[in-house]
């Protein structure tokens, strides 16, 4: 039975900085997801305040949103069959230096907090979070 899922994808500040985008979206559509929709932005500190809500006890917050807001990020909306998880087998671990061969995070993610993409963790937060940058 198919499983078709769609996922939100976002470049971060440190790869669209390097001029990543093109090959970072090259290596989605090897693995078959198809971009529905994507823009490039760059968002107000308040904002990502609210979309790492999540993380709002969590030593490194203000950084990391300080960091999300800190310069052009591609934010995309994936889809294939199970995009989720598929999306983070493919993005590779939070720290670059444990992320697997041929993960996105080995291959250009520099720390843990430059860590060159995000990806939704769950079908659930995956429309919330595809809501948030997509809603109109
Ligand atoms: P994820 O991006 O792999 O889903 P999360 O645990 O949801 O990882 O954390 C969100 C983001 O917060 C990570 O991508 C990373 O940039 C940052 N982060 C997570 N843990 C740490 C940490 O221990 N120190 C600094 N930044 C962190
Ligand atoms: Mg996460």
């Amino acid at each position: 039975m198919s499983n078709i899922e769609q996922t939100l994808s976002i470049i971060k500040p440190d790869a669209v900085q390097r001029g990543l985008d093109n090959a970072i979206k090259d290596m989605l559509k090897s693995k078959g997801f198809l971009i529905i929709k994507e823009k490039k932005i760059q968002i107000e500190k308040s904002e990502a305040e609210k979309f790492y809500k999540v993380h709002e006890t969590k030593s490194f917050y203000n950084d990391l949103c300080s960091y999300l807001s800190s310069g052009p990020i591609v934010a995309m909306i994936l889809e294939k069959e199970n995009a989720v998880l598929d999306n983070r087998e493919l993005m590779g671990a939070t720290d670059p230096k444990d992320a697997l061969e041929g993960t996105i995070r080995e291959k250009y993610g520099i720390s843990i907090d430059k860590n060159s993409v995000h990806g939704s963790d769950s079908v659930e937060n995956a429309k919330i979070e595809i809501n948030f940058f997509f809603k109109d």
